[in-house]
């Protein structure tokens, strides 16, 4: 085949992908199945792969980036995105219809009405009919440049099925429908990690993920109800831009309705009040919206939110039960929680027997006793709340509730930590942090001890075999045997990364000890200005503070780290096992990178991403995680990502790997 018979193979065969892409998640009517499907996107793949010229931005191939971000840029949006009015009465609904017909000076308004999506916004731009950049709504004037997230929503098109302004910007709102929701708690519960309260939580998490193709196991979807800046003026009414972005190819909310009346919108509400549990996705409200543009026009924003719309917000179902007990959870970070376990009621559709007290001052403050009648609701939260106890039905029996002292896993002191409500375990060997702890030490940006993974943690921590992350270097390789599905090669692959990583820099080591408050960057300052583990373990708070990018609270934090006995002998047992504890000296004195700016994007093949940042920096140069007019060069890697256009636009000097490895000799 010629270049330009595969140019146009390639083009037919992603218009199909296209195509069945929207019929499967915009239309919800597949014509494919799975395997021819899957046929498709190989062939693609198969042509994209021998001539990697040929791929584009937006081929359906690239809703995966394949890049792990470091953070995402910040955009400004063309046309400030606001917020809503809320209203929780029908008589609210009705001051606003008279608000609006005083201000327009007429008698009679139209209106749309739509479901109100409880997600995330989002703004998605187009330029000549491809998608070049989605971002969150931020704090309304700027947002983050979450694009390579949003492109794994396989109902976002990528390329607009109609001919459309040059710049065309589209506005929506990304959820988690239910049932991922369900399973994603699932599967977190099982790897005892924390839950996510409700879909809206999950939603906005998963699109903070750095990493898309974590992103795209999140099965996040979009509806998509408006316009933002768009050049020229299309359409007059909501209506018609609804009809217009449906035909264009983007996924519009079915259930949307045309009321001539106030009364009819209010009516239009309480229907969906009792139906909205019939919905694969949580809605909180609903949006009413003043019909035509025009109208919307003459009323104007304020600063915060549009003048022509408003929301009606659905009540949170309650009920009344009884709090039969109080029990004490410990969560990973060694936060203890207090959970009121109840008499078990329907609420919304589930059976509840426990909800969150959240603390003990919400204990106090709401004067909720052991033996209560109380109310609870689900407002928003998947998790349920006691709103309130019904003092009216007390009986003189109940029993007023006091957070332990104690750990109710470890039994060891709890500690109020300033400026914060919760109390905390801080035992490094209580068996309910111990797992997570363990996975965070021998994570990659500490330790990295790769076979060390949750599966193997859990059970270590379950057998026994470990009681703090120092008898990690004292397995030896029978007991890892014990340990299921676990062969022989395997087992010693883990030995041999656990020997490995006992060499590792010292910033590894501090950051993988989870001192509260003290990530990568603070590890890394404070190795590189004290030089010893010893030496970070005698200094006095102030000493820390006086570091710049130290503040107060992490400083005691690590202070406190440091003196506490437990974590001692964890210490101890590293040193003794030969784990370093001295910061090297820089592997060369060479300072040839000084004053110079580095970006790396893609993956590299002789260094991990924090491995060549501490060397630029230990060289006299910064790195830095975004392009910009300042940055000097940019490293190249395997499957670079959107970096390496914007180092294209603004001219910054490429360098491959090789090139880079040339410059430090
Ligand atoms: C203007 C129009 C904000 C919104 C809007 O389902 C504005 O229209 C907005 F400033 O936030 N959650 C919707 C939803 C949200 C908004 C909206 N329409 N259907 C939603």
């Amino acid at each position: 085949m010629g270049k330009k018979d595969i140019e146009k193979k390639i083009e037919k065969l992603r218009e199909l992908i296209n195509h069945h892409d929207r019929k499967y998640y915009v239309e919800n009517r597949p014509e494919a199945g799975d395997q021819e499907y899957d046929r498709l996107i190989k062939e693609l793949k198969g042509f994209e792969k021998s001539h990697p010229e040929l791929i584009t931005p937006d081929s359906p191939t690239q809703r995966v980036s394949g890049e792990i971000l470091e953070g995402f840029d910040t955009v400004a949006h063309k046309v400030p995105m606001l917020s809503m009015d809320n209203t929780y009465s029908a008589d609210e609904i009705r001051d606003f219809d008279k608000r609006v017909k005083k201000n327009l000076e007429v008698s009679r308004v139209d209106y749309v009405v739509e479901l109100k999506i409880d997600g995330v916004s989002i703004s998605l731009l187009y330029e000549k009919g491809k998608l070049i950049q989605g971002a969150t709504r931020g704090d309304g004037f700027t947002g983050d440049d979450i694009t390579v997230n949003l492109k794994t929503i396989k109902s976002l098109p990528l390329t607009l099925r109609l001919p459309s302004p040059d710049l065309f910007e589209a506005r929506g709102e990304v959820y988690m429908p239910c049932k991922s929701f369900e399973k994603i708690n699932k599967e977190k519960e099982k790897s005892g990690e924390g839950l996510f309260a409700n879909p809206r939580n999950a939603a906005a998490g998963s699109l903070k993920l750095l990493d898309s193709s974590l992103v795209r196991k999140r099965h996040l979807n979009a509806w998509i109800y408006g316009l933002g800046h768009i050049e020229g003026s299309l359409f007059k009414t909501q209506f018609e831009a609804l009809q217009f972005l449906k035909k264009a190819g983007f996924r519009t909310n079915p259930h949307i309705k045309k009321c001539h009346s106030i009364e009819e919108v209010i009516s239009y509400c309480n229907e969906w009040e009792k139906k909205k549990d019939s919905l694969d996705y949580d809605i909180d409200g609903m949006v009413i919206k003043v019909d035509p543009f025009s109208s919307q026009d003459k009323l104007g924003h304020t600063s915060k939110s549009p003048r022509w719309m408003i929301s009606y917000k659905f009540p949170a179902e309650q009920k009344e039960t009884v709090l039969e007990d109080i029990i004490v959870q410990v969560g990973r970070t060694g936060a203890l929680t207090p959970v009121a376990i109840l008499k078990p009621v329907e609420l919304s559709g589930s059976t509840v027997s426990r909800a969150t007290l959240h603390n003990q001052d919400e204990i106090v403050r709401k004067d909720i006793r052991i033996g209560d009648h109380v109310i609870i609701e689900k407002a928003g939260e998947i998790i349920p709340q006691v709103v309130e106890a019904v003092k009216s039905k007390r009986k003189g029996r109940e029993k007023r509730f006091l957070m332990p002292q104690k750990c109710p896993v470890c039994n060891s002191t709890v500690i109020a930590m300033e400026g914060e409500v919760a109390l905390r375990c801080e035992n490094l060997s209580c068996p309910a942090q111990l797992k997570e702890r363990i996975i965070h030490f021998a994570s990659r940006q500490a330790m990295d001890i790769e076979g060390m993974g949750e599966a193997i943690a859990a059970q270590l921590v379950d057998k026994g075999m470990v009681e703090d992350y120092g008898d990690i270097y004292y397995l030896k390789h029978d007991d890892l045997r014990n340990i299921e599905r676990m062969a022989d090669k395997s087992a010693a692959n883990l030995i041999n990364a656990i020997e490995r990583s006992k060499s590792n820099d010292l910033n590894r080591l501090v950051f993988g000890l989870g001192i509260r408050h003290a990530g990568v960057r603070a590890a890394w300052v404070i190795s590189s200005r004290f030089g010893s583990l010893d030496k970070i373990a005698f200094t006095e708070a102030e000493e820390l503070e006086a570091i710049n990018e130290i503040g107060p609270i992490m400083a005691k934090s690590i202070v406190k780290f440091f003196r506490r006995k437990e974590n001692k002998k964890v210490i101890e047992k590293l040193k003794k096992a030969g784990v370093n504890m001295e910061n090297r000296e820089p592997r060369t004195k060479n300072r040839n990178l000084k004053g110079k700016t580095f970006v790396v994007t893609g993956s590299l093949e002789s260094f991990a991403r924090q491995e060549i940042e501490e060397l630029i920096r230990s060289l006299g140069g910064n790195a830095s995680s975004s392009v910009s007019k300042k940055t000097d060069f940019l490293i190249l890697g395997k499957e670079p990502g959107s970096k390496f256009e914007k180092a294209k636009k603004l001219g910054v000097k490429i360098i491959s790997e090789e090139e880079f490895k040339r410059m430090i000799q």
